[in-house]
């Protein structure tokens, strides 16, 4: 199949191209490189060094005998993304090339705005590019499990079956989502099943969990295939940031009580769960989401593997609850469903002690790259976006034009 890949420079854009193209299909990598910028901004690094783009394809081609078809393209340019399309005629299109940090989109009104017109604009041009000019092709949009936030009842693959007033239908699942970043994947949701139901395309909608590790079999093969490991205040996860956090001799943060669940996958699922995704198209029309996360677990328990696996081997560790930046249930029900992947052949990797090991020796091995003074999380919901005054991040503060 020719797959384009959009968003193929960032922490999952990358491996999942070099996993595409290592299986013989003719890879499109898309990504207007504005990540790096936003980290040059945010005064942020990977703390896995990661080489620049023609380095990167440079070695890929070297070291597999494949090439992946390069475009620089902002998504938000509608002629480019018309002539992308129209030009390169892909099968399936996989759409990674959003900004994916909820805390960068509440840090001001200005990221707020941002963040929903790079979102919600960019997907809406590749729809309607799609539209007219590939119209057979399958988007792969990666959505967000936050879209459904924590509702008391059970959550659905998409859409939930409902009796009312003594009448039955299949509707859209109520979203309730806790950042302006995943209110614009709740927008996009929308808009591709506004795009099939009108216009006939064929979507998949893949509602993601937080995804864990940077190895998979592709990256493996050089340093200079190496994806990105985010941790600080901004753009890292919660687990690199508790194994982060461990390795510099400063406590774990979690969050208030610590008891929000969420899911979870290794990138070696997400590389597969896309691949499964694109071998297994929709009809014309077809608008389908799965929930694409393998385990669940709460931020406190997720604190505690991290505590256990290191003192297996005589690691120190702290675990404490810091005030939480954000507005989130701290204790609640959660039952999400996560079947039809598995359907489609998925066989999870489980986040086992020697997973947590191997993101620990990650950590170790870049340990001296760690910029100790972005690790503090200062983006605060609800003062509508401020920064901690007097924090440890004066390059966030500055961001936000306010002192730290
Ligand atoms: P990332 O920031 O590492 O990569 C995103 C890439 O998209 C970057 O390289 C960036 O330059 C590019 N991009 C952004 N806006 C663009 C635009 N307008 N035009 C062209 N390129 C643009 O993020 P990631 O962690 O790889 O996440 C990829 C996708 O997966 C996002 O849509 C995110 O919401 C979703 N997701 C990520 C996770 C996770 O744990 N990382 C979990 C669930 C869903
Ligand atoms: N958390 C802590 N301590 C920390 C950091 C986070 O307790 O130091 C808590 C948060 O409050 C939250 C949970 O851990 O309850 C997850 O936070 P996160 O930063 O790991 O994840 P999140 O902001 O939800 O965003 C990440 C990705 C995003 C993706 C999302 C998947 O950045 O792109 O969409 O995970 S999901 O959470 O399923 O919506």
């Amino acid at each position: 199949m020719r797959i384009a890949v959009l968003g193929a420079d960032g922490y999952l854009g990358w491996p999942t191209a070099l996993h595409l193209s290592a299986r013989g299909h003719d890879v499109v990598g898309v990504d207007s490189l504005v990540r790096r910028r936003w980290d040059e901004e945010c005064g942020t690094d990977s703390l896995t060094p990661i080489a620049s783009i023609a380095d990167r394809l440079a070695r890929w081609q070297s070291e597999s005998g494949h090439k992946i078809d390069w475009h620089q393209i902002d998504l938000c340019d509608a002629a480019a993304v018309d002539e992308l399309i129209r030009t390169t005629q892909p099968d399936a299109i996989v759409h990674f090339a959003e900004q994916r940090s909820a805390p960068y989109s509440m840090i001001s009104p200005r990221h707020g705005v941002e963040t929903q017109v790079n979102n919600v604009v960019g997907t809406l041009n590749v729809l309607l590019s799609v539209r007219d000019h590939a119209p057979d092709c399958h988007v792969i949009k990666l959505g967000t499990m936050g879209e459904y936030g924590t509702p008391n009842i059970d959550i659905e693959e998409g859409f939930i079956e409902i009796e009312h007033n003594g009448r039955h239908d299949r509707v859209l699942y109520p979203k309730q989502p806790g950042s302006l970043y995943h209110l614009s994947k709740v927008h996009d949701s929308h808009n591709l099943d506004f795009a099939c139901r009108i216009w006939d395309l064929r979507a998949t909608d893949l509602n993601q969990g937080v995804v864990y590790g940077t190895t998979t079999d592709e990256t493996a093969l050089h340093p200079q295939l190496v994806t990105r490991f985010d941790y600080d205040g901004i753009w890292g996860t919660v687990l690199n940031r508790f194994c982060v956090e461990a390795a510099v001799g400063e406590p774990l943060t979690v969050y208030g009580k610590g008891g929000q669940t969420r899911g979870f996958l290794d990138i070696r699922d997400t590389v597969r769960c896309i691949e499964l995704a694109a071998l297994n198209a929709p009809a014309a029309g077809e608008y389908r989401v799965y929930n694409q996360f393998t385990e669940q677990f709460s931020v406190l328990g997720l604190a505690e593997k991290v505590e256990h696996a290191r003192a297996a081997h005589g690691l120190p560790t702290t675990i404490s609850h810091v005030s939480n930046p954000r507005r989130e249930k701290e204790e609640h029900y959660y039952n999400a469903k996560h079947q039809r992947l598995l359907d489609l052949g998925l066989e999870p990797h489980g986040l086992s002690e020697t997973l947590i090991d191997h993101v620990i020796q990650t950590v170790e091995a870049n340990v001296s790259r760690v910029r100790r003074n972005t690790i503090e999380a200062t983006i605060d919901w609800r003062k509508g976006g401020h920064v901690y005054a007097g924090g440890r991040a004066p390059a966030l503060a500055a961001l936000a034009g306010i002192g730290g």
